[in-house]
């Protein structure tokens, strides 16, 4: 029995290496209501990458939308002005919040209108971690961020 339960543990061991639970995750995916049609639309979230490597966001599509832009916004000559860029970089270990007046997402040619809970679904594409489906929850401000307080195994870092 003893002999048995060994194995049992080496095999859901090299199980869990091999499949590789997502080491990059994403939370709080939100975008706001659409009730003008052919206005672009923004998704925000919050990028966890626990990989030990750095990872950075490349290109993100939807079934729902013609094109989706990464964007940040800049500060020029005191004037806060919008601009697109190739990817968003998040550091190894850490969190990214892609939140209003920083990073976003921008959604042009939306083939439908966003209610508040609607749900918009889009996957994102990482360098490292590949495809990350997402499904962002049509609310008119930003979900109150999650207590993070009761996530113990923090601690052991
Ligand atoms: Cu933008």
């Amino acid at each position: 029995m003893k002999f048995f339960l060994s194995i049992m543990i080496i095999i859901s061991t090299v199980h869990f290496s091999f499949a590789g639970e997502k080491k990059l995750t994403i939370e709080d995916a939100w975008t706001r209501p659409v009730v003008l049609e052919n206005r672009p639309s923004a998704v925000y979230f919050t990028i966890n990458n626990e990989a030990n490597e750095p990872d950075k966001l490349i290109k993100v599509v939807s079934a729902l939308a013609k094109r989706i832009e990464m964007h940040t916004h800049k500060n020029q000559d005191g004037v806060m002005k919008m601009i697109q860029v190739k990817d968003i970089p998040v550091a190894a270990n850490s969190k990214l919040k892609v939140e209003p007046g920083g990073y976003h997402l921008m959604v042009f040619g939306l083939s439908m209108k966003f209610s508040q809970g609607d749900e918009f679904p889009l996957v994102l594409k990482f360098a490292n971690a590949g495809r990350v489906p997402v499904v962002a929850k049509v609310m008119k401000k930003a979900p109150t961020q999650m207590d993070h307080s009761n996530h113990m195994d923090h601690s052991k870092m």
